[in-house]
């Protein structure tokens, strides 16, 4: 099992990477924040794709302690960001598991000194389809911290209404299928997005789409008021040395 030594030994030494995503604000049509994601090599130098690497470090018991990295990571990046750029951290379920989450997440912000309005965190519906009731306390744990909760993949699960009056999200993410149809679904799939943005901001949440990779896009969404946009048209995830594009363009 190469992949578990590989994770053993990046849990270790501290030494995986992360790349950011940039979010774009539609207002402004700047980045005004990125998403931290994980990225991992094999012996070769070639990536490993998270959706292989994360259900393994789950199942191996260091998921709780490898989020616990990737906040202190993330924060101590984004503390070199100028000040409107917000940090975006996805979490697992099992950080919520194991009773840390709310302790880490404090502790990262101490020792990096970023505010916690800076940092936003991003779950998946899924995560609170078990011990939603203690999920959901952690969750407000967070808020009153002062970090805010986003809502990922939101449209993907089984209940993703279901849980969405019933927790104060900061924001929901549309996962990206609605965006990845061909142009004669665009028009079904814009009405969808559109219902989604209503229904979020009915609610007082901001709204992302994710995926977005055309130019098209941009504007239908736009025009949808969608608060922020993500995806490859806007920027890929890269590594720290080359974000200073996003705000350097800016001046
Ligand atoms: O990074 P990529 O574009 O391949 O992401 C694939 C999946 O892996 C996404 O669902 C993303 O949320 C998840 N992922 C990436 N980085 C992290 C991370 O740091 N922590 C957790 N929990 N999930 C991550
Ligand atoms: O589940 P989560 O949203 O955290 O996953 C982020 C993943 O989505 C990353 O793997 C990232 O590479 C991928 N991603 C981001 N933008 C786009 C996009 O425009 N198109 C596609 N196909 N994938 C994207
Ligand atoms: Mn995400
Ligand atoms: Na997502």
């Amino acid at each position: 099992r190469e992949l578990e030594a590989i994770l053993r030994r990046a849990v270790h030494n501290s030494d995986f990477e992360l790349y950011f995503q940039p979010l774009y604000c539609q207002l402004k049509y700047q980045a005004c924040g990125f998403e931290a994601l994980m990225r991992l090599r094999d012996a070769k130098g070639n990536f490993i794709p998270p959706d292989k690497f994360i259900p393994v470090a789950e199942e191996m018991g260091i998921m709780d302690e490898l989020g616990f990295q990737i906040l202190n990571k993330g924060t101590k990046a984004a503390m070199k960001w100028p000040d409107h750029m917000r940090l975006a951290v996805n979490l697992s379920a099992a950080q919520f598991e194991s009773g840390s989450l709310v302790d880490h997440v404090h502790a990262a912000l101490e020792e990096s000194k970023l505010p916690a309005a800076r940092l936003e965190l991003e779950i998946t519906e899924s995560l609170l389809m078990q011990n939603t009731q203690r999920n959901l306390r952690q969750l407000n744990a967070l808020q009153e911290l002062g970090v805010s909760i986003a809502m990922d993949d939101f449209g993907t699960g089984y209940s993703s209404l279901g849980y969405l009056w019933q927790f104060p999200f900061d924001k929901i993410k549309i996962d990206r299928s609605f965006l990845g149809g061909d142009e004669k679904d665009n028009a079904k799939a814009m009405q969808v997005i559109s219902t989604i943005i209503a229904l979020g901001h009915s609610l007082e949440m901001r709204v992302t789409a994710e995926g977005v990779e055309t130019e098209r896009q941009v504007e239908m969404l736009n025009k949808l008021k969608c608060d922020q946009l993500q995806g490859f048209y806007l920027g890929r995830p890269a590594p720290e040395a080359e974000l200073s594009k996003y705000w350097e363009k800016d001046a």
